[in-house]
C-alpha cells in the first residue's frame, strides 16, 4: 500500500495557483481577486454599528455620533443586526427542511422518491403519536410529512423534536422563555423585534436569537436531516475520496453543488443507469463522474460515497479545471460568480430552484413530481457538452485522499456495538465511548463545523486545529465544509490514527474509525445535538458539563450564526474564528461571551490565532473534565 501522508495547505494552494493561471488565460475573475478589491472592508459594517432598518438612516455610530437619529445606541444596533443575521440563517436552514418535508409527501413505492429507511420513519411516527399499526408505510410517511410541515406554522406549543433533548434542557428552555415555537414565527418575531422603534436592549434581542436558532437546530434542520434519512437512507460507513483529483479527464464530469439532496439524489440515481452511461459513451467519454461541492456533496457522499471535489472556497476551482461539463446547483452558498466563470469555459451552469436564480445560468425548474425527467435532461446536457471541452484549458490537479464517511448517530452506535461484543447492557448506547471519556483515554470531543472565509487562509484553521486536537486525544465530529477540508487533507483516512495521541489512536483501532468523523451536511449538526443529549444521558450529567465544545473557525454564512445560537442554546460552548459583526458593542460581546452562560450554560469564545484557539478549546475541555470528576 502507498505510504500515507496528509496533503498540506501549501499543496492545496500551489494547485489553486495553477488553476488561477488557467483562469487568467481565459479572462476569468476569481474570489482571490475580488477580496483584494474589497479590502479594506467598511469598518462600520464590520463592527456591526451601521443601521439601515429605516429610511432616516443609514446611521453609523462613532464617538462623535453615539446614537442613531431615533436615539438607538451601538448596543441596540449591534444586537438588532445580530438577531437579523440569525433569523436569515434560521429561515434558510428551515426552509430547506420544509422542502424536504414536501418531498416526503411525494414519496411512493417504485417512484423517484421512496421510503428507504422505514425503521427510522416508524421511530419518528411513534415519537409524534402517529398511528402505524396495519398502515401502509407510505400513508405513515405522508402523515408524518404533513405534521412536519405544520411545525413551521403551529398555532401553539413548542417544536416536537425538543422532546429528544434532555429533561434538564427542555426545562431550561421553558424557564428562560426560549423554547422554540413555530419555526416561521421565530423568524417573524425576530424581524418584528428588530423593526424600527421596537427592541433596542441587547439581552432580549439575544434571547430571541437563541430561540430562533433553537427552532432551526431542534426544528427545521432536524426536519431536513431526519426526513432525508427516511427517504434516502440513514448514512452508514463507507469509503470515498476527496479533492479535485476525483474529477476524471476521460469522463463527463457533473458537479452537484448546494444543499438540498432532493436534486442531487436524483442526479446520482439516474446518472448510474446503463442508458445514461451508454449515452455518455456515445458522446466520446468513458462514462459519467459525479462529484460534489459544499453540503449537497456531503449529503450524497454520506449516503452513496460520491466523491467530494471541494468545499466552499473551492467552488470556482472545479470550473477552473476546464473539465467540468456541468455544474448543477440547488440552493445556498452558490457564488453568483459561477455564471460568468462558466462562460469562460465550456461549462454549463444549471440553476434549478426559484430560491436561487443566478445570472448566466440555464434554469431548469426542478420539481419532485418531474424529478426523473429533470434529472435525465440535466445529465444528457452534460454528456452532450463533453465534446465542447477545450483540451488546452484542461488541468485537473492530481490531488486526492481516501476518506471514510457516513457516521450518523445510528452508525456510531453500530460501530460501538461492534466493540462491546457480548455486553448486552452497552448495546445500542454510547456507553463504551462514555467509559473512554471517563477514564481519560479520550479527553473530549470537538464538533468542528462551518464554512471557509477569506478572512482566514482557506482550510488552514480547520485542518491545523484538527491536527492539534487529535494529537491531544480529542475526537472530532464534523459537518459542512469543515468535513470537506478534513477529507481533502486526508484526516478521514483511517491511517490518520497515527497522528493521534495514544488514547485516541487506540479508540480508532478498536472501533475501526478515523479520528475525525464525517457526520454530514450543516443541517446534520442536528445529529450532533442528539449525540450530545444522548451522551449526557448515558453519562448521567447535563450537556453543559460534557467535555465537548463546538468550533467554527472559518465560518461565513448567516446559517452559521443560527447554528452557533442553537449549539450554545443546547449547552455547548462555541469557539469562533471570525467575529459575527458584534465588535462594535462591548455590552453585546459581554453577553455573548459572558452572561449568556447564566441563561443556557454555555457561551461564545472568539480567537483568530490558530495556536491560541486550539489551546483555549483544550483548556475548556480540561476545565469541564475537572468539574465532572469532582461531581462524580
Ligand atoms: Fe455553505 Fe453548507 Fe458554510 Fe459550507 S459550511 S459554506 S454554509 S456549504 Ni454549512
Ligand atoms: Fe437610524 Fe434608528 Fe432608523 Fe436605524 S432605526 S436607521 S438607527 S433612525
Amino acid at each position: 500500500m502507498e505510504e500515507f501522508k496528509l496533503t498540506t495547505i501549501e499543496e492545496f494552494e500551489a494547485e489553486t495557483n495553477k488553476l488561477l493561471e488557467t483562469g487568467k488565460k481565459v479572462g476569468a475573475d476569481s474570489w482571490q481577486q475580488r477580496v483584494v478589491n474589497q479590502t479594506p472592508h467598511c469598518k462600520f459594517g464590520e463592527n456591526g454599528v451601521c443601521c439601515r432598518i429605516c429610511s432616516m438612516g443609514p446611521c453609523r455610530i462613532t464617538p462623535k455620533a453615539p446614537r442613531g437619529i431615533c436615539g438607538c445606541d451601538a448596543a441596540g444596533i449591534v444586537a438588532r443586526n445580530f438577531l437579523r443575521f440569525t433569523a436569515g440563517g434560521t429561515a434558510t436552514h428551515s426552509d430547506h427542511g420544509r422542502e424536504i418535508a414536501y418531498t416526503l409527501m411525494e414519496t411512493e413505492a417504485g417512484g423517484s422518491y421512496e421510503v428507504k429507511d422505514p425503521e427510522k420513519l416508524l421511530v419518528i411516527a411513534k415519537e409524534w403519536g402517529v398511528e402505524t399499526e396495519g398502515r401502509d408505510i407510505y400513508d405513515v410517511a405522508h402523515e408524518v410529512a404533513e405534521l412536519g410541515v405544520m411545525e413551521y406554522g403551529k398555532i401553539k406549543g413548542f417544536q416536537r423534536w425538543i422532546k429528544r433533548a434532555t429533561p434538564e434542557r427542555q426545562a431550561t428552555w421553558e424557564k428562560e422563555g426560549i423554547a422554540p415555537r413555530a419555526i416561521d414565527r421565530e423568524v417573524v418575531t425576530a424581524m418584528h423585534m428588530t423593526h424600527m422603534g421596537n427592541s433596542s436592549m441587547p439581552e432580549p434581542l439575544i434571547r430571541q436569537a437563541l430561540r430562533c436558532g433553537l427552532s432551526d437546530g431542534w426544528g427545521g434542520s432536524m426536519m431536513g436531516t431526519e426526513f432525508s434519512d427516511v427517504m434516502f437512507g440513514t448514512p452508514h460507513e463507507m469509503k470515498t475520496e476527496a479533492n479535485l483529483g476525483v474529477m476524471k479527464e476521460d469522463m463527463v464530469n457533473i458537479v452537484v453543488h448546494g444543499h438540498d439532496p432532493s436534486l442531487s439524489e436524483m442526479i446520482v440515481k439516474y446518472a448510474e443507469t446503463p442508458e445514461m452511461v451508454a449515452y455518455a459513451k456515445e458522446q466520446g467519454a468513458n462514462g459519467i463522474q459525479i462529484s460534489g461541492v459544499c453540503c449537497t456533496s456531503n449529503e450524497v457522499t454520506m449516503r452513496h460515497g460520491i466523491p467530494m471535489a471541494g468545499n466552499f472556497l473551492a467552488q470556482e476551482n472545479v470550473v477552473l479545471t476546464g473539465a467540468c461539463e456541468l455544474i448543477v446547483v440547488d440552493v445556498q452558498c452558490i457564488f453568483p460568480a459561477l455564471g460568468p466563470l462558466s462562460k469562460c469555459f465550456h461549462t454549463k451552469f444549471v440553476t434549478t430552484s426559484n430560491i436561487c436564480r443566478q445570472p448566466d445560468s440555464e434554469f431548469i425548474h426542478f420539481e419532485p413530481a418531474k424529478a426523473k425527467d429533470n434529472a435525465i435532461k440535466i445529465i444528457k446536457m452534460a454528456c452532450e457538452n463533453f465534446k465542447n471541452r477545450k483540451k488546452e484549458n484542461v488541468y485537473i490537479p492530481q490531488m486526492k485522499q481516501e476518506a471514510w464517511v457516513g457516521y450518523s448517530c445510528e452508525e456510531i452506535i453500530h460501530k460501538l456495538d461492534g466493540v462491546t461484543n457480548s455486553n448486552v447492557d452497552e448495546m445500542g448506547t454510547y456507553k463504551p465511548l462514555v467509559e473512554c471519556v471517563n477514564s481519560g483515554v479520550l479527553r473530549g470531543a470537538v464538533a468542528m463545523v462551518g464554512c471557509n472565509n477569506p478572512k482566514q487562509r482557506a482550510d488552514f484553521m480547520h485542518v491545523e486545529l484538527m491536527k492539534k486536537l487529535i494529537a491531544n486525544d480529542i475526537i472530532l465530529v464534523l459537518s459542512g465544509c469543515s468535513a470537506q477540508a478534513a477529507a481533502k487533507a486526508g484526516l478521514m483516512d483511517k491511517r490518520a490514527k497515527d497522528l493521534c495521541g495514544q488514547g485516541l489512536k487506540r479508540v480508532c483501532e478498536l472501533v475501526d474509525i478515523p479520528p475525525v468523523l464525517h457526520m454530514g451536511s450543516c443541517v446534520d449538526i442536528s445529529r450532533m445535538m442528539r449525540l450530545v443529549c444522548d451522551l449526557a444521558r448515558d453519562m448521567g450529567c447535563e450537556t453543559y458539563e460534557l467535555p465537548v465544545v463546538g468550533c467554527a473557525p472559518e465560518w461565513m454564512s448567516e446559517k452559521a450564526v443560527s447554528i452557533g445560537n442553537y449549539v450554545i442554546g443546547t449547552g455547548i460552548d462555541t469557539f469562533l474564528g471570525i467575529n459575527p459583526y458584534t465588535a462594535g458593542s462591548e455590552e453585546v460581546e459581554g453577553i455573548l461571551k459572558g452572561s449568556v452562560e447564566n441563561i443556557v450554560g454555555a457561551k461564545y469564545f472568539e480567537e483568530h490565532d490558530l495556536d491560541k484557539l486550539a489551546q483555549m478549546m483544550i483548556d475548556r475541555i480540561e476545565e469541564k473534565r475537572a468539574k465532572l470528576a469532582s461531581c462524580n
